[in-house]
């Protein structure tokens, strides 16, 4: 039987790191067979383009260039990690896929979403995650965590405006994916996040 895929979303600091471990002793507890992997990233070659994506740099990153980097990085992913593993059975975790794509490049970099759709029906077909949990914070309690892990990316860079848009995004899809997609209220303490996520984990293995 094919694995399912989980994807976990949210504008920076959300927790997703945090909450990943959560899940993989979830997964653990269900004896399932998984792997846990990252988007931009989950091949060596993948690793290169997110080092390439992120790292802060004088010349300006042009919009297309970075949509296709990032579609570039999916597709080695894809094609190397995700799709191998789901048709062995495995289940596969991903911190973000593609609504990071429709959330960063498109809402918060402006570009169209059709030419979005376009590079995803080419990269991944009707490939689609089978749950998403989509972490929702305000963006200014976000980026302070964020802050004091590490210093800012290319990404953490941008102005709070930018981040709304993302957050928005991130809500919108939500909204017209209710059958796909969870919002999870990770203002709250760890404790209330992860009892939060046990339930829907839960839900979803009885649904599967
Ligand atoms: N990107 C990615 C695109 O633009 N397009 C795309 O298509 C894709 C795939 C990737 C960047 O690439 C962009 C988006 C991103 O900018 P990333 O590493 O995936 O970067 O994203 P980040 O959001 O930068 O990941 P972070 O590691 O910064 O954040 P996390 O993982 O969400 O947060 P985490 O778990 O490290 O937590 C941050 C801090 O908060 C604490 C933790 O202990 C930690 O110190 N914390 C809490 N504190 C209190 N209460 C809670 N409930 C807490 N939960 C966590």
């Amino acid at each position: 039987m094919r694995g399912k895929f989980i994807t976990i979303e949210g504008t920076e600091g959300v927790g997703k790191t945090t909450n990943i471990e959560f899940i993989q002793s979830w997964m653990n507890s269900k004896k399932l067979t998984f792997g846990t992997t990252r988007e931009p990233g989950g091949t060596p070659l993948a690793e290169q383009l997110r080092e390439l994506l992120l790292a802060p740099r004088e010349e300006t990153v042009c919009n297309t260039a970075e949509l296709l980097m990032m579609f570039a990085a999916r597709a080695q992913h894809l094609n190397q990690v995700i799709e191998p593993m789901l048709s062995e059975g495995a289940w596969v975790l991903c911190d973000r896929f593609t609504d990071a794509t429709y959330a960063y490049q498109g809402a918060g970099r402006h570009m169209r979403d059709d030419l979005i759709r376009d590079l995803e029906l080419m990269v991944q077909g009707s490939l689609q995650p089978d749950l998403t949990l989509i972490l929702d914070i305000p963006v200014q309690v976000g980026l302070a965590r964020a802050s004091e892990r590490s210093a800012p990316d290319r990404f953490e860079q941008e102005q709070i405006e930018f981040f709304e848009r993302v957050r928005n995004r991130y809500l919108q899809i939500a909204q017209d994916n209710p059958q796909r997609c969870v919002v999870i209220d990770a203002s709250r303490s760890l404790d209330g996040v992860q009892s939060q996520i046990s339930d829907v984990l839960e839900n979803f293995w009885e649904s599967r």
